[in-house]
């Protein structure tokens, strides 16, 4: 089997997790580019520094939530592009333990999840804008791109790059088992060898053999031939994949959508425009029916909390996994076409028929002639009927179609009603 495939057969059989994004620009509340949009000085941005003292930050509780909202793993932010970093570096004193807080964030992060049997993913961002050697003028974003008296600042690209592998390094050495490495992100010519990036990628491997990668160091992980540090999952941003992703040899590969709740990654104040918790159900369910994962994203505010927003919508979405997880852990993508009145997820001989629109009459299913075993609501276990209704053969190509009676004029679930067909044969 391709070794990407080896790789990521658990983080694809996990089908869902929790991004984390947390940092000092939770403090201005304004998102985590708020550095670069408002062209923030690290003097002026010292002020966050100086005050960050997350008093409610309970990772135990993050876990906990996660969990209950069906996430099977998380990632979280070590360091965004704003240089600050949430672990206990040796290489920098730009650090959580040396603001108020005085605690290695990461440490309490991967006890907290890893207590709760998540798998345990670090973002890290390649991009620094603290650190005196990463480009800053002329640079697409840095924070002081257009600053004069940056202009002719002497920068020894080497020297972050030394720094950023070192810190790589210490996260992969001093936390014990990592399970996902996401970094990001790549632009105009900071991507690929310069980096570094197949150093790099083997230093990795070489600390965490086991570990998943996403793509974001460059190269061009659909070609048929990638780069060793192409990675082993494409990372689609606030979209999902129309087709789902295939290589140039027109093979599937991992992939895992990441998603904000609402329009900001890092914590904002003022941006009360979520999701609702159909919206995410039906957007993990595509993921799934495309053979992709779900990132789904908070945002935890100055004070360490997840905004009560988002924990909102997990639990909706945790109590519909409870009673639909059959449909989407370990599934993936069905061997039929999308049907008019939803998504087929499918496992082996169990074919998951998600209802969205409960239309008029019985539900019906193209192709399936003959070919359901038998039909059950996942959600209760309750029987359902294969029946091919009367005139049916008047209208309908009754040849090959099969159709299953839904009692009442709503669906039982308008989130998703879902229909666990266990198949005479897999299809
Ligand atoms: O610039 C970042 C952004 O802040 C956020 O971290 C997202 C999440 O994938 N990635 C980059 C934007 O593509």
């Amino acid at each position: 089997m391709n070794p990407r495939f080896e790789r990521t057969a658990t983080l694809m059989n996990d089908r869902f997790g929790l991004f984390i994004h947390w940092g000092l620009y939770a403090i201005p509340a304004r998102g985590e580019w708020v550095r670069s949009q408002e062209r923030i000085t690290n003097e002026q941005y010292q002020a966050y520094f100086e005050e960050f003292n997350p008093t409610l930050y309970d990772p135990r509780a993050w876990a906990k939530a996660a969990k209950a909202a069906g996430q099977r793993y998380a990632v979280l932010t070590t360091k965004h592009h704003d240089g600050f970093c949430l672990f206990d570096s040796e290489l920098t004193d730009y650090k959580a333990t040396n603001t108020p807080a005085g605690r290695d964030l990461i440490r309490e992060y991967v006890d907290a999840f890893r207590e709760e049997g998540l798998q345990v993913g670090f973002y890290y961002s390649l991009i620094d804008w603290y650190h005196s050697d990463y480009p800053a003028f002329g640079d697409r974003q840095h924070p002081m791109r257009a600053e004069e008296s940056y202009k002719n600042r002497e920068e020894q690209f080497d020297r972050y790059l030394e720094y950023m592998h070192g810190q790589v390094r210490e996260l992969l050495t001093n936390y014990g088992k990592i399970d996902i490495m996401w970094f990001d992100f790549s632009y105009d010519d900071m991507t690929g060898e310069k980096w570094r990036a197949t150093e790099l990628i083997r230093m990795i491997r070489s600390l965490q053999p086991d570990i998943v990668i996403d793509n974001r160091l460059g190269g061009n992980i659909m070609a048929a031939e990638p780069e060793e540090y192409a990675g082993d999952f494409f990372s689609p941003e606030q979209i999902i994949p129309p087709r789902g992703i295939v290589n140039d040899l027109g093979e599937p590969i991992p992939w895992e959508a990441c998603i904000t709740l609402n329009d900001h990654w890092g914590y904002h104040a003022t941006d009360k425009n979520y999701k609702s918790p159909r919206q995410v159900i039906r957007a993990l369910v595509e993921c799934v029916s495309k053979n992709g994962n779900l990132l789904l994203n908070v945002g935890p505010d100055a004070k360490g909390e997840i905004p009560k927003e988002s924990l909102a919508i997990l639990s909706v979405v945790g109590e519909w996994l409870r009673r639909n997880g059959d449909s989407i852990y370990g599934c993936g993508i069905a061997a039929l076409p999308k049907p008019e009145w939803g998504r087929y997820t499918q496992k082996g001989n169990k074919l998951y028929a998600h209802i969205f629109d409960r239309g008029i009459g019985p539900i019906y299913f193209q192709g399936l002639k003959g070919k359901i075993k038998k039909a059950r609501l996942l959600s209760d276990g309750s029987e359902l009927h294969v029946e091919t209704p009367w005139m049916a053969d008047q209208y309908s190509d009754t040849d090959s179609g099969a159709f299953i009676h839904l009692a009442g004029g709503d669906l039982p679930d308008e989130l998703d009603t879902v229909i666990e067909l266990e198949l005479t044969e897999e299809i």
